[in-house]
C-alpha cells in the first residue's frame, strides 16, 4: 500500500490523499503516513470513503470525544456526531463563524474527522486557512502586539445561551465547562509552530482590556484571518473525509442554500495517542 499525497499548493493548507484502504487504517505504518499528512498540511481530503473508516480512524488515531448532549449522536454511536440542516436531524446549523475546534477547551481538539453523508448540490462549502501561514506573514511589529494578547472565553456563559437557543439542557455539559483564557497566538503541540488561534463566538474578550478596547481587535484579527489568500475552500461530495489539525486550520462553513442539503458525520479526537507522535 501507499497513500498517494498531493497538496493543492505551497500558499493553501490542505492535501488530497488517494488510495486509503481498509488495509491501511489497520497497518502502523498506513496510519503513521496518514497523520504525518494532516500535521504537515494542516489538512487532508480523502475522497470516496466508508463511514466505517473514519469510525475505525477515529479511534485508532486517538480516544474519539464522546458527543453530548446525546441528541446530536448519530444513531448507535456515542463518538459520532450528525450534523445537517435539515430540520430535527442531529446538530442543525453551526460552525459558520472562524473557529478551530474545541478552541474554547483547556486544550483544542487535536484533530477533526468530517464525512460527507449527503452534499449540496450548490454552497455549504467549508473555508480552512492555514493559521501558521497567517501568523508568519504577520510583519515584525504586529507580531509583536499579537503575541502578547491573551483572549478570554466566558465558556460557560456562552454555552448556556448556545444550548438554551437549540431548545437543550445539558446540565452534565454546563458542569464540565469552565472559563478560559489563551493566547491569541498559540504553539502547535506537536510541530512548535505558532498560530493565530481566533473564535469568533467563543472567544469574547481579551484580559487586561475593556471591552470597547477589545472588540475592535479582535473585529481586525477575524477580518485577517478572512482576507487571509492562504485558504482553501472544499466543495462537498458525498464520501468526502475531511482531518484536519485544529492547532494549525481554523474553519468557517458557508450555511447551505434554501432547498439543498447537507448532512455529515463528525468525530473529533482531543489527542493523538502517542505512537502516532512526530
Ligand atoms: O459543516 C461544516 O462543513 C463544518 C462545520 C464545523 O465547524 C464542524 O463540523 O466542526
Ligand atoms: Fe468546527
Amino acid at each position: 500500500m501507499s497513500l498517494l499525497v498531493t497538496e493543492w499548493s505551497k500558499a493553501q493548507p490542505g492535501a488530497r490523499v488517494a488510495g486509503l484502504a481498509t488495509a491501511d487504517v489497520q497497518s502502523v505504518s498506513g496510519v503513521k503516513d496518514l497523520v504525518a499528512a494532516v500535521l504537515e498540511h494542516g489538512l487532508v481530503v480523502l475522497p470516496s470513503q466508508p463511514l466505517a473508516i473514519m469510525q475505525v480512524l477515529a479511534e485508532t488515531v486517538g480516544t474519539a470525544e464522546v458527543v453530548l448532549p446525546v441528541e446530536h449522536r448519530y444513531p448507535g454511536s456515542e463518538s459520532l456526531r450528525l450534523q445537517s440542516n435539515v430540520p430535527g436531524v442531529g446538530v442543525n446549523g453551526g460552525g459558520h463563524y472562524w473557529h478551530a475546534d474545541g478552541s474554547w477547551l483547556p486544550r483544542s481538539m487535536d484533530l477533526t474527522l468530517l464525512a460527507c453523508i449527503e452534499a449540496p448540490s450548490e454552497g455549504g462549502t467549508t473555508s480552512f486557512v492555514d493559521a501558521a501561514a497567517v501568523y508568519d506573514d504577520f510583519d515584525d511589529e504586529f507580531r509583536e502586539f499579537v503575541n502578547g494578547l491573551t483572549g478570554s472565553f466566558p465558556n460557560r456563559e456562552v454555552l448556556r445561551a448556545d444550548l438554551q437557543a437549540m431548545g437543550l439542557n445539558s446540565q452534565e455539559m454546563l458542569d464540565r465547562t469552565v472559563d478560559v483564557t489563551h493566547p491569541a497566538v498559540r504553539v502547535h503541540p506537536y510541530t512548535g509552530r505558532r498560530a493565530l488561534i481566533v473564535n469568533e463566538v467563543w472567544m469574547r474578550g481579551i484580559v487586561g482590556m475593556s471591552d470597547d478596547a477589545a472588540d475592535p481587535v479582535l473585529s481586525d484579527l477575524a477580518r485577517r484571518v478572512e482576507r487571509s489568500s492562504f485558504r482553501y475552500v472544499h466543495r462537498w461530495t458525498a464520501g468526502d473525509l475531511l482531518i484536519w489539525d485544529n492547532h494549525r486550520v481554523l474553519h468557517k462553513a458557508a450555511p447551505p442554500p434554501a432547498g439543498t442539503v447537507k448532512t455529515t458525520v463528525r468525530a473529533r479526537v482531543p489527542q493523538l495517542a502517542d505512537r502516532w507522535l512526530p
